[in-house]
C-alpha cells in the first residue's frame, strides 16, 4: 500500500511537471458544412509547434494539400492522395495554406497558424482561384480581428 501510494505521488509529479504534450487537431474534410459547400471544419487552427493535423475523410474525394504561395519560405510542403486520412506534424512557426486539390476554386482551402507568426503583404496580395479567395480573405479578416 505504501508502495502504492509513493507510485501514485511519482505519477502526479511527472504529471505536473512535464512540458505541454504535443497535440493532435482534427479537420474534418466535408461536402458541406456550416460555412457552405466544400470546407474544411474548422478552417483555421491556432497551433503549437511540435503539433499535429489530422485530415479526417468525413464525406469522399477530398485531400488535403499545401498551398506553396501560403507556405512559410523553404517549406517542402505535402501532397494528400484523395480520400487518405493524413497526419502532418507542424515544426516550425507560420502560416500553412492547405487546399483540396479538386475542390481548390469551390474554396476549399483553410489556414493553419503554427507558433508566433503574422501575415505578411505576400499573403494578403496572393490571389487564390475562385471562391477560395473569398474564403481566405475572410480567414486572415478574423484573423485581424483577434
Ligand atoms: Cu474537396
Amino acid at each position: 500500500m505504501k508502495y502504492l501510494l509513493t507510485m501514485l505521488k511519482v505519477v502526479c509529479l511527472l504529471a505536473l511537471t512535464a512540458p505541454a504534450f504535443a497535440q493532435v487537431h482534427e479537420v474534418l474534410m466535408k461536402n458541406r458544412g456550416t460555412a457552405g459547400p466544400m470546407v474544411y471544419e474548422p478552417d483555421f487552427l491556432d497551433i503549437q509547434p511540435g503539433d499535429s493535423v489530422k485530415f479526417i475523410r468525413t464525406h469522399r474525394s477530398h485531400n488535403a494539400a499545401s498551398i506553396a504561395e501560403l507556405s512559410p519560405e523553404g517549406y517542402q510542403g505535402f501532397i494528400g492522395k484523395i480520400d487518405e486520412e493524413i497526419e502532418v506534424k507542424y515544426d516550425k512557426p507560420g502560416l500553412y495554406g492547405i487546399k483540396c486539390s479538386p475542390h481548390y476554386a469551390m474554396g476549399m482551402v483553410m489556414l493553419i497558424k503554427v507558433g508566433d507568426a503574422k501575415l505578411t503583404d505576400a499573403y494578403r496580395n496572393f490571389k487564390a482561384p475562385g471562391v477560395a479567395d473569398k474564403r481566405l480573405k475572410a480567414i486572415f479578416a478574423r484573423m485581424d480581428a483577434q
